[in-house]
């Protein structure tokens, strides 16, 4: 079955090999008449599928001498019926993946990634990797190098490692940790970022006690929001669980959102709650419509989870942040670890002067 489980107009099955026409022509009556091994390929045939219990409208299309396509209503009902059926004469059901197959080539790769991106605008780019751009280029990089144009080459790898950073967020979100001590505003920012109420948001403080995650999209991003429980010394074990739990999400995160109180304090120079990493980080002031500041003495954006204030403001800045310089839309991108790790390893053999071998590493890339 080609088409995801679920709700859906129209779903699609495919037969595949010898002996699919005959088992296909057992359950189908065309309106056509027509016998399908006569069927020309590409011909749509409109007409039911008939078994002991049920008769179902349906199209199917023979694509291919051995191979029959055949659309259905969707849902789960009737492609389970056109499944069982094509079962009880012979034909194994495979899952998706195994019929795409198990080569570890880009097409095959963008193919599998294209069914786990979630926007747009990240589906847009991998359907070009689909189309070749990144084929193209590793095939532009093998001739330079063949040609002794290796340091053109050698460029044009290292600009590859360098588009992993964003490439390997097409099919994984960027992963933001919102952080702060604890009522400074973290579960609302979240629910005012994603736009509905994933967290619950009270007065009292240590509410936020487990990690709960909220997917989003920013420009087109991926984006999975993780509020955390607020940073406090506590006696309560659940929540300094809690807290160590936020402690390791900041550590592996793309972005922290670092909360403060402007009820509490707006000293310019908030106390770093989160500690000295690399992990980049924007630091929010919530609560202005409480207070009346100076906004150019603060450093760091100012909101209001509560009237929408700055909201916006802060999802440019975070998209500023983790996207910054988004690839044009044709740009080869490394989408997967086996691809960054094959250009590594290309780049190393080059540096060394294992030159063939670089050589068949790239090949074997671009096939
Ligand atoms: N006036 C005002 N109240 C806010 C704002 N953000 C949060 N609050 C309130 O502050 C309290 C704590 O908010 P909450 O989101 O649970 O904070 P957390 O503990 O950091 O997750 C709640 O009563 C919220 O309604 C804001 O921007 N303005
Ligand atoms: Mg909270």
């Amino acid at each position: 079955m080609l088409t995801p489980l679920g709700r859906g107009a129209i779903a699609s099955i495919v037969v595949e090999g010898p002996g699919s026409i005959e088992v296909v022509e057992h359950f189908f009556r065309g309106q056509t008449r027509l016998p399908l091994d006569q069927a020309p390929c590409n011909r749509i045939l409109f007409g039911r599928w008939q078994t002991a219990a049920t008769s179902e409208e349906l199209v199917i299309c023979r694509s291919e001498v051995n191979r029959i396509e055949i659309h259905c209503h969707g849902g789960h009902a009737a492609p389970q019926s056109v499944l069982s059926s094509l079962q009880t004469r012979g034909c194994r059901v495979l899952p998706w993946r195994q019929f795409l197959g198990t080569s570890a080539t880009i097409a095959a790769e963008a193919m599998a990634a294209l069914t786990e991106c979630e926007t747009e605008r990240t589906a847009a780019i991998l359907l070009k990797q689909y189309g070749g751009v990144l084929v193209q280029e590793l095939r532009r990089i093998l001739q330079q190098l063949q040609s002794n144009e290796q340091n053109q080459g050698l460029a044009r790898l290292h600009a590859l490692i360098a588009s992993w950073d964003f490439g390997q967020h097409l099919t994984r979100p960027w992963q933001i940790v919102v952080t702060g001590a604890p009522n400074v505003g973290k579960s609302s920012l979240v629910n005012a970022l994603v736009g509905f109420r994933r967290s619950i948001v009270t007065d009292q403080a240590g509410t936020t006690r487990d990690l709960v995650a909220a997917d989003t999209a920013i420009d087109g991003w991926p984006i999975r929001l993780v509020d955390t429980a607020g940073l406090r010394s506590t006696a309560n074990v659940v929540e300094k669980q809690g807290i160590s739990l936020a402690r390791q999400q900041i550590r592996t995160a793309d972005l922290v959102l670092e909360i403060h109180d402007l009820t509490v304090s707006s000293d310019p120079q908030p106390q770093d709650l989160v500690g000295h990493h690399e992990t980049p980080r924007i630091t929010v002031w919530n609560k202005i419509d409480l207070v009346d500041v100076d906004a150019t003495a603060i450093s760091g954006l100012l909101t209001s989870a509560r009237t929408g204030w700055g909201i916006q403001n802060l999802i440019d800045h975070i998209s500023q942040k983790l996207v910054g310089n988004p690839p044009a839309l044709s740009a080869p991108v490394l989408f997967t670890s086996r691809q960054y790790q094959l250009v590594q390893e290309v780049i190393a053999c080059l540096r060394d002067g294992r030159v063939p071998l670089a050589l068949q590493n790239l090949t074997r890339l671009c096939c």
